[in-house]
């Protein structure tokens, strides 16, 4: 207890995320008295955050936002907000010398997480020496690449009312990704509604692309560009949908 308040006496964190509370209950780790502490008289009262893992029983149940289990996917939108906890390299947490089985890229699973109102958290194991490998290294600055053009429909998105087509909304717009360019350069939505006014663009690219309503199940039919742009080398676009319902 005296290490946790010094810690965010000292360092005033954003956010304190907690682990290995199964081995005991929250009264015995004191989160008992270190919670109403944090939230109530703590220098970082009113803009912490924490997960819920803090003490035996807790995961999925209190917290400040829910982890679960490790990568922890849910199969319908919950109703509170939620984190999935991963790892670059399948099988391991901490640095591993093997690296057989690392990831090729996140941002599927990003762009899936996203669309059901998660937060999306990546682990890489440092070295002993305290080195990010440049293989983590390159994929994280993939996703950031990715995410330079196409975090608009990722930052400040909320879950929109159908999450299997992997949308997001934000006020004015919703977000389709997509990971496989159709052969007849065109792309077919059922669920976004168009009206008078709709608009639909590519991230990335500046130009308006046409689109019509199928008479049969009133599909949402869009003419895609002409090649499929090389978007930060991933095969994942995002098309703005701008007054649909
Ligand atoms: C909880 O707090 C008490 C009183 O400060 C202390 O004796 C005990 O070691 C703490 N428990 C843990 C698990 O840190
Ligand atoms: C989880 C969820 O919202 N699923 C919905 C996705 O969209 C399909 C078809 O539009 C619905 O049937 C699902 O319930």
């Amino acid at each position: 207890l005296p290490e946790m308040v010094d810690l965010v006496n000292r360092y005033k964190p954003d956010l304190i995320w907690s682990d290995g509370e199964w081995e005991a209950p929250d009264t015995y780790w004191n989160s008992t008295e270190f919670l109403p502490w944090l939230y109530n008289d703590s220098p970082v009262k009113d803009q912490i955050m924490v997960n819920d893992r803090w003490g035996k029983g807790n995961p999925c149940n209190h917290g400040g936002y829910l982890t679960c289990q490790d990568k922890y996917k849910p199969a319908t939108l919950p109703k509170r907000k939620w984190e999935m906890c991963t790892t670059l390299d399948k099988k391991a947490w901490g640095y591993c010398t093997s690296l057989s089985l690392l990831f090729l890229s996140s941002v599927q699973e990003l762009i899936e997480v996203v669309s059901f109102g998660g937060n999306y958290l990546i682990n890489i194991g440092p070295t002993r020496d305290g080195i990010i490998p440049p293989i983590f290294e390159e994929r994280l600055h993939s996703v950031g690449s990715w995410l330079s053009i196409n975090g608009e429909g990722i930052y400040a998105s909320n879950p929109w009312r159908v999450q299997m087509e992997k949308n997001t909304t934000t006020k004015s717009a919703a977000y389709a990704f997509f990971t496989s360019w159709p052969q007849n350069g065109v792309v077919q939505l059922n669920s976004p509604i168009p009206t008078e006014s709709t608009k639909v663009t590519m991230l990335g690219i500046p130009k308006l692309l046409k689109w019509s309503e199928s008479s049969v199940g009133k599909d949402l039919i869009i003419a895609l560009p002409e090649f499929s742009p090389n978007i930060a080398n991933m095969k994942i676009w995002v098309l703005k949908l701008q007054d649909v319902h």
